[in-house]
């Protein structure tokens, strides 16, 4: 049964278009910088915002009707649910579905009932899956909505709530794997604290640490051949969060010897939260070798919470994009973590948010193009260090060197001439030229 009617599977018709059903600027099949557009933005669903968000805030109730024909808390709307998420994907093209194991189903309070719902609904996905290209991109346990994470999963206090995070990771790993996922999700969502009076940091990040140790553990005996990821984010639900940015979370995985097995998952309203550029995080994470999958939103710079607005802008878009392009590409993803505003309630809204994302990535990635092919900025950045590549800077990038021949170096020279212009805004204006000129 057709759950979008009136809603046509979305086309790319061209930037003239004003077709509001249609993208403008995503074109599956087209080329860019010797790999489809497809190839290179492998976006994904999230399975909590599109199909269970419905306007919900902390003033008001639900704007949309997510029932889907079901009665919601039922086995019939997790899988009403599923339908609505398979006819979604086939219309607007997205090939990858994300989820936490109570997106899936109804919680039981006896976990066994859970998960055997969650043995039902993956059954069903299966059926679902078969025939079409749609795939799983990443699953994850949600370890934060229940009251009995108040005080964290890995990070509680409790031996028995630590037992049960135990048993919700192993399950979504089992329904992960069995789904094909690519990736296995942490995001600390209650792994933090609200005041150190009552908090033993140490005890907590070690905790949290054997709980994902156990995971990979896990996950490798069952066959999960794909990466772990911690997800960042500074703050919010807890005041300070353990995985803060994408530096904070490397050197905890480097740490306790899980860097192998994990690489990070950057969302963009995370990254500026911790007082970043969306940017900034990819290139820690890509510079350590562990920049995995993407979280594709963004937030509001006059806000200080997480929104979780569809990506609209196109700087940001297109500045991630020379990341991610720069990097090679993701081993995982450009998931959909946004949800429509409130007052977007309609089914036509759902729609027109994805054809906002995916044309804004589109945009993003052909911009980048633009900038590399422009070659100018690249060119800015290798001169700028040249002074390294002769004579005593080669030496210092070679480590031949010491403290002592430099200090002599100094002695001989009287004042160093100024290093160069730095040329911010001659390069923004290359920026402004390439993308509109
Ligand atoms: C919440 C997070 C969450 C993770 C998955 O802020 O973004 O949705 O992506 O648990
Ligand atoms: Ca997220
Ligand atoms: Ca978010």
């Amino acid at each position: 049964m057709e759950i979008f009617k009136n809603i046509p599977t979305i086309k790319y018709e061209g930037p003239e278009s004003k077709n509001p059903l249609a993208f403008k600027f995503y074109d599956s099949e087209k080329v860019v910088l010797g790999k489809k557009m497809s190839e290179h933005l492998p976006f994904a669903m999230a399975w909590w915002h599109n199909l269970g968000a419905a306007g919900t805030d902390m003033f008001g109730r639900d704007t949309a009707d997510k029932s889907f024909g079901a009665q919601k808390g039922t086995m019939e709307h997790a899988k009403a649910k599923v339908d609505a998420g398979f006819e979604f994907m086939k219309k607007t093209g997205v090939k990858y579905f994300c989820f936490h194991d109570v997106d899936l189903v109804p919680e039981a309070d006896d976990i066994k009932v859970t998960n055997a719902r969650l043995d039902e609904i993956s059954d069903y996905i299966l059926e679902k899956m078969k025939g079409t290209d749609i795939k799983c991109l990443w699953g994850t346990a949600n370890m934060f909505s229940n009251p009995r994470f108040m005080n964290g999963a890995g990070s509680t206090n409790s031996a028995d709530v630590y037992c049960f995070a135990a048993a919700q990771i192993k399950k979504a790993l089992d329904v992960t794997v069995k789904l094909g996922g690519k990736g296995y999700v942490f995001w600390g969502g209650r792994e933090g604290y609200e005041t150190l009076l009552n908090t033993d940091v140490k005890f907590e990040l070690e905790n949290i640490a054997t709980l994902m140790h156990m995971a990979v553990d896990y996950g490798r005996s069952i066959g999960f051949k794909g990466d772990f990821y911690i997800e960042p984010k500074p703050k919010e639900p807890m005041k300070h969060q353990y995985d803060f940015d994408a530096a904070t979370a490397i050197g905890f995985l480097r740490q306790y010897g899980l860097d192998k097995d994990f690489k990070l998952n950057i969302e963009a309203n995370h990254a500026t939260l911790a007082g970043h550029t969306f940017e900034h995080d990819l290139r820690i994470s890509a510079i350590n070798g562990m920049l995995g999958s993407i979280d594709a939103n963004q937030g509001d710079y006059l806000l200080g919470w997480d929104t979780d607005e569809f990506p609209f802008d196109v700087y940001t878009a297109t500045m991630c994009m020379l990341e991610v392009v720069r990097a090679g590409g993701l081993t995982g993803g450009f998931n959909f973590d946004a949800k429509n505003r409130r007052p977007s309630y309609t089914y036509e809204d759902m729609f027109e948010a994805y054809i906002l994302g995916m044309d804004t990535f589109a945009l993003g990635l052909l911009n980048a193009e633009k900038l590399i092919k422009d070659g100018r900025i690249d060119q800015f950045v290798k001169e700028k260090y040249a002074s390294y590549s002769t004579g005593i800077g080669k030496k210092i990038r070679e480590k031949k060197t010491t403290l002592a021949e430099l200090a002599a170096i100094a002695d001989d020279m009287g004042a160093p001439e100024l290093p160069g212009s730095g040329k911010q805004e001659y390069l923004e204006s290359v920026v402004n030229q390439v993308l509109f000129g």
